[in-house]
């Protein structure tokens, strides 16, 4: 009991002298008064970087059937038939394009389902990712 009330002596001691001394129109602000009851104060200066993000790719190849891709690039990308029978033609005519850009998880997640879709139907069509 008498230690705690010579910290909680201490403390109140420590606030009115950071009250009077180094209170609002003292020239210092709210962190450096905080800074003088020895509290662990936050870096604010912590740098925060936007996630990396990834393209998600669809390769060509000579077997895939193109309503195959077509209905891929529906259900994996929420695409309507109109963009999705562009983006096909497009891979089918350059080798590869893209799908969508993702952070890097929800990239690997896309490249898996694709993946194991075209495996389990039996057809060649690659999916890949690569960082932006
Ligand atoms: N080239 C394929 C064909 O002629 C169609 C195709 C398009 C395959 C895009 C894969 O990612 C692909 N049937």
């Amino acid at each position: 009991m008498a230690i705690q009330h010579n910290f909680l002596t201490a403390y109140l001691e420590t606030r009115q002298r950071s009250a009077t001394s180094a209170g609002p129109g003292s020239g210092q602000n709210e962190d450096e008064r905080e800074g003088q009851h020895g509290l662990a104060l936050q870096d604010d200066k912590a740098e925060v970087k936007p996630p990396a993000m990834w393209r998600v790719l669809l390769m060509n190849d000579d077997y895939t059937p193109m309503e195959f891709v077509i209905s891929v690039l529906q259900m994996f990308f929420s695409m309507n038939h109109e963009s999705a029978y562009r983006v096909m033609m497009h891979v089918h005519t350059r080798g590869k394009g893209v799908c969508g850009v993702y952070s890097k998880e929800i990239a690997e997640t896309k490249v898996a389902q694709v993946n194991h879709f075209a495996v389990s139907h039996q057809h060649p069509l690659k999916c890949a990712m690569e960082e932006v």
